[in-house]
């Protein structure tokens, strides 16, 4: 093998492995379409029918949270509550318990809201119009009602 085929083999090597590289598939997490309006229902199972949205950092959100379950109030109430990025659900929804003249919402942690229904009873529903902040991130939701956030009810906002 002269020095000219070895430069050329050697360039081949080089081509070959930079492709393999690229093909390399790497575990990309499928995003989300960024929305500014969006509709969230809570039912009689304490489910939330969309857990996880996007939308853009700064972006003025409309938000409309919708009982769609028919429970009486005082049982099956629902609040879509949207909390800091770093304000643990289950910490929020355990403090609430003891707030139900506040809408389950503890005053203690009334900081870390960002935006928050009032408990909506069956059929009721509520707009929320609020900025999304403007640190990307992921955002927690939750129900607020006693027993509901440890239920699974909840989700997570991301800022893109
Ligand atoms: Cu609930």
């Amino acid at each position: 093998m002269n020095w000219m085929k070895m430069v050329m083999v050697l360039g081949l090597t080089v081509v070959l492995t930079g492709c393999g590289q690229a093909e390399s598939p790497e575990p990309v997490e499928p995003e989300l379409d960024l929305v500014t309006s969006i509709t969230i229902t809570g039912n009689d199972r304490m489910e939330f029918d969309i857990t996880e949205f996007a939308v853009p950092a700064g972006a003025e959100i409309t938000l409309l949270f919708d009982n769609i379950g028919v429970m009486p109030k005082e049982a099956m109430g629902h609040n879509l509550a949207i909390l800091d990025k770093d304000m643990d659900p289950n910490t929020f929804a355990a403090a609430a318990i003891r707030h139900p003249g506040n809408e389950y919402i503890p005053p203690e942690y009334e900081d870390q809201v960002i935006a928050t229904t009032k408990i909506l009873g069956p059929g009721e529903e509520e707009v929320l119009i609020f900025t999304a902040p403007s640190e990307v991130g992921d955002y927690p939701y939750v129900c607020s009602f006693p027993g509901h956030t440890p239920a699974g009810m909840k989700g997570i906002m991301k800022v893109r």
